[in-house]
């Protein structure tokens, strides 16, 4: 769990791992096999250190608590080197829901909904949040637990504080992991998780750890850790009750546009009466709530799936800031829940552009007055921000789907 400084947009999504709850996670059984990559502390790391344990200390972490966590730590360069290496390909939103909603993460989902039954109904009871929605959450974050990796976290968050691009970022997580240990819900040789610092089985973050972890087995610790998900699952449910997930309301539902519709319309956010007039009627195998305010969205453009988005959508993407993310778990769920697959369809011929071909769109952008940014190939949410507004300027729906046909469009102008 990691929230983005901004969203990646409707269409593409990093390739940071299926799962991708932490923005910079690896991809899926990387760490599983992950090789001795500490080295020996560089002289300046350990100056580093000693700074940083002043700093540590008027906050209020114990002597005991630093010194033990350090013991022994080394220098990781695995992490730095994830740290650097961003993912800067993209691939197709449809590309990533076949693996993120794979018939294979619907069926193990279908067996720990079985095997966790009692657990999800207490949990469920508790949070008001539905267990399909927990189940789809600890899918997609480590395969329901089998990758909850296995980097020492401390050392880890070590590195990336002294040498990262986010010191401050992972200095915090680092404190925040140190308050962790002071308050003894796990041993420094527990805490491991992902490279950048997401831990357990619904990979959560020093910082949300903290504000958000339950102990809902009641032992006394908040073991997000351990074999058993059971805190782990509760905790997500309380993260998103905590931003206002309401029970008995969908995320998402795809619609049917009526013939003529003004796909303009995308980005709105309306009532569902006032859908419904517009004539827009939910997919089979969808159901239209009584209630309730939309947005209406196409991950892929107007002549892929449409989709309604309710509120629950985005108390979703308070765990990951991505629509694919988002759309993802609702979806998960909603297969989970026996539901079935898109009736639209995703054009699946569409290629993403090529780096060359993203700086021609930038640079189209850029001369239009849509964009101030950099002409460096990276479509981030400046980038879909800016082509929205050209669209809308040119008579589009203002989807900010990103393709060859649009570029085309554009050369065209
Ligand atoms: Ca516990």
């Amino acid at each position: 769990m990691f929230i983005r400084a901004a969203t990646l947009g409707l269409v593409m999504i990093s390739l940071a791992g299926c799962g991708s709850a932490f923005a910079n996670r690896s991809g899926s059984g990387v760490e599983a096999t992950r090789l001795a990559t500490t080295t020996p502390r560089p002289a300046a790391f350990d100056r580093w250190i000693d700074g940083f344990r002043a700093r540590a200390l008027t906050q209020g972490i114990e002597a005991r608590t630093f010194d033990r966590a350090f013991s022994g730590i080394g220098y990781n360069e695995d992490s730095l080197r994830r740290d650097a290496h961003q993912p800067e390909f993209t691939r197709p939103i449809w590309a990533y829901l076949d693996s993120a909603v794979s018939d294979t993460r619907i069926e193990n989902g279908r067996a720990m909904l079985r095997d966790h039954a009692s657990t999800l109904a207490a949990i469920e009871a508790r949070y008001n949040v539905e267990r399909e929605v927990v189940v789809a959450i600890w899918g997609l974050e480590s395969s329901y637990g089998q990758l909850r990796g296995t980097t020492p976290i401390i050392e880890s968050l070590a590195t990336l504080s002294y040498e990262g691009r986010r010191t401050a970022f992972f200095e915090q997580q680092l404190v925040a992991a140190l308050r962790i240990l002071q308050a003894g819900d796990v041993a420094p040789a527990g805490m491991v998780g992902s490279w950048a610092g997401a831990m357990g089985h619904t990979q959560f973050i020093p910082t949300s750890y903290l504000e958000y972890a339950v102990d809902f087995n009641g032992d006394g610790r908040r073991d997000i850790w351990a074999d058993d998900p059971t805190d782990a699952l509760a905790s997500a449910a309380a993260y998103l009750s905590r931003f206002g997930w309401t029970r008995g309301q969908p995320a998402l539902v795809e619609v049917r546009l009526p013939r003529g519709f003004d796909t303009q319309q995308a980005g709105q956010r309306r009532t569902v009466q006032e859908w419904a007039a517009a004539g827009l009627q939910a997919q089979p195998g969808n159901r239209m709530p009584a209630s309730g305010e939309a947005t209406l969205m196409f991950p892929a453009g107007a002549n892929g799936p449409a989709l309604l988005t309710f509120s629950n959508f985005r108390v979703i993407k308070r765990y990951n800031n991505a629509d694919a993310y988002a759309i993802a778990i609702a979806h998960l769920a909603d297969r989970l829940r026996g539901g079935g697959t898109f009736v639209g369809n995703w054009p699946r011929d569409d290629r993403p552009l090529t780096a060359g071909e993203r700086e021609e769109l930038q640079r189209v952008l850029s001369r239009s007055g849509h964009y101030s940014g950099e002409i460096d190939g990276r479509v981030g949410s400046g980038t879909l921000s800016a082509v929205r507004d050209w669209q809308a300027a040119n008579g589009m729906a203002p989807d900010g789907y990103v393709s060859l046909a649009l570029l085309e469009r554009m050369r065209r102008q």
